[in-house]
């Protein structure tokens, strides 16, 4: 029989010997096109993945020879609501531009 031993101390949280997992990361990805102009994937990158112009332009020009680049690296739902964004812009502009994420 066991008696309590106030010399044992049992865990009472029960969520503290949990192991908490990271999230899942998603790279956001711009394929290249034939019509989007260089300006506006430039506008993209600078205001959707707040990069500087010279990134923004160092990672334009390496999609448009590479075919594909990463924008950025983000949990599911924000990657997601950036390539929302991405691609409502690209649209209202009258640009074919596609925007892809890929798990980590
Ligand atoms: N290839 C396009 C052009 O020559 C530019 C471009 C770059 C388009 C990157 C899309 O994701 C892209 N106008």
């Amino acid at each position: 029989m066991s008696k309590y031993n106030p010399e044992i101390e049992e865990e009472v949280d029960s969520e503290s010997d949990q192991e908490v997992e990271e999230p899942h990361r998603y790279k956001v990805m711009l394929l290249n096109d034939d019509y989007t102009t260089m300006e506006f994937v430039i506008e993209v990158l600078v205001h959707v993945f707040q990069k500087s112009p010279q990134d923004a332009t160092r990672i334009m020009l390496n999609v448009h020879h590479k075919g594909v680049g990463i924008c950025g690296i983000y949990p599911y739902e924000i990657a997601e609501t950036k390539i929302n964004t991405v691609e409502t812009l690209a649209r209202e502009n009258g640009f074919p531009l596609k925007c892809i994420m890929e798990r980590e």
